[in-house]
């Protein structure tokens, strides 16, 4: 029997990942999409030109999270197995910027969703893709799924709400509902405004010339990074369970931004100290400074094993990045 997935979010990163590994398991994928998004120039890009995938397959909805009827109108028509919840307003500094539709999209638009699918005869099991920023500042190290939620950003506040959302339908309503409290994860497709995306991008372009400097916020500042690929197989096996729940993944390993330079930069022969210059305004009003965590749970009860090192992914975004910009400026 062949299985139906939604996903939430599937132009995005780890949507368009999550969408090729379903694919590859023979499912059929229903994304839904912002009536913004450009569809063309996406990450979806191969598998929209691909005419035995796509409207095969693979189909595009457009619907804005906060349009209810559209999404429950999807839900009804397409009665999925699974429901991969992505979309939301995902950068943390902007966060503090734009709280109120931070919170919309990412709080408020889960718990709607969340009530879509109560409603449903046979709701699917539902995937809630949480963030380590719900935990702010660690009072222990590593985290894990015990680690008391204490947000510190406008964003982690609205992923908390949502991740304990999840939680409250689960224990009261008996959905099958999970959060993946997620790490950093990067890969070639992150959105050029993640610090990682931005050092390789900028590590290429001024190794071709297109480009002197690079302006950055903290440097210092640890994260855990792990690779997208990795941790959308850690949502999929989540939802293979017979029981749902939450888990932390994260490559259990910690490096800070200056350690992603130095590697980046020197992948393609440069010295990071000569063109990376401080700026103000990527500084946060507040910043995590050091994370790190601990997917034990991930290991043990869905046997998830990340495969890219720390210095794989490094390597693989900043070779990325110097193709295509070799290709598309000669
Ligand atoms: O790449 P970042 O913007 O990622 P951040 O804030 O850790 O958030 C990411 O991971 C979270 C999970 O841990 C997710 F929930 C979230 O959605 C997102 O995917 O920043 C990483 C670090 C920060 O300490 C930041 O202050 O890099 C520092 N940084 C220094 N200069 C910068 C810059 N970050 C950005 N984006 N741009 C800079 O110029």
């Amino acid at each position: 029997m062949t299985n139906t997935a939604i996903i939430t979010g599937i132009t995005g990163q780890d949507g368009s990942y999550l969408a090729e590994l379903l694919l590859d398991k023979g499912y059929k994928v229903h994304g839904i999409v912002r009536r913004s998004s450009s569809i063309e120039r996406s990450r979806l890009s191969h598998l929209y030109a691909d005419k035995s995938i796509y409207e095969q397959r693979l189909f595009l909805h457009y619907a804005d999270l906060e349009d209810t009827t559209t999404i429950r109108r999807i839900i009804t028509k397409v009665e999925p197995d699974e429901f991969y919840h992505l979309a939301g307003q995902s950068h943390v500094g902007l966060s503090f910027e734009i709280p109120e539709s931070t919170c919309e999209l990412t709080a408020m638009c889960t718990l709607r969703i969340l009530e879509i699918l109560r409603d449903q005869p046979n709701p699917p099991k539902f995937l809630h893709a949480s963030s380590r920023e719900i935990f702010g500042t660690p009072q222990h190290s590593p985290q894990d799924e015990n680690t008391p939620i204490h947000p510190e950003s406008p964003y982690g506040c609205a992923k908390a709400f949502a991740t304990q959302m999840v939680q409250i339908y689960r224990d009261t309503h008996g959905l099958f509902c999970c959060n993946t409290i997620a790490y950093n994860h990067e890969s070639p497709r992150r959105g050029e405004n993640f610090v990682t995306r931005k050092i390789t991008m900028a590590a290429a372009r001024i190794k071709l010339g297109l480009q002197n400097e690079l302006r950055l916020g903290d440097i210092e500042a640890k994260r855990d990074w792990g690779d997208a690929r990795d941790f959308v197989k850690a949502m999929w096996l989540t939802l293979q369970q017979d029981q749902p729940g939450d888990y932390v993944v994260a490559s259990g390993e910690s490096h800070s931004v200056k350690e992603f330079l130095d590697l980046a930069f020197r992948r393609v022969g440069l010295d990071w100290k000569e063109h990376v210059i401080h700026d103000d305004r990527y500084e946060r009003p507040h910043d995590v400074t050091h994370l790190l965590g601990d997917a034990g749970k991930a290991r043990e009860v869905l046997g998830w094993q990340p495969e890219h090192s720390f210095e794989d992914i490094v390597k693989a975004m900043v070779d990325s990045d110097m193709r295509n910009l070799q290709e598309k400026h000669g």
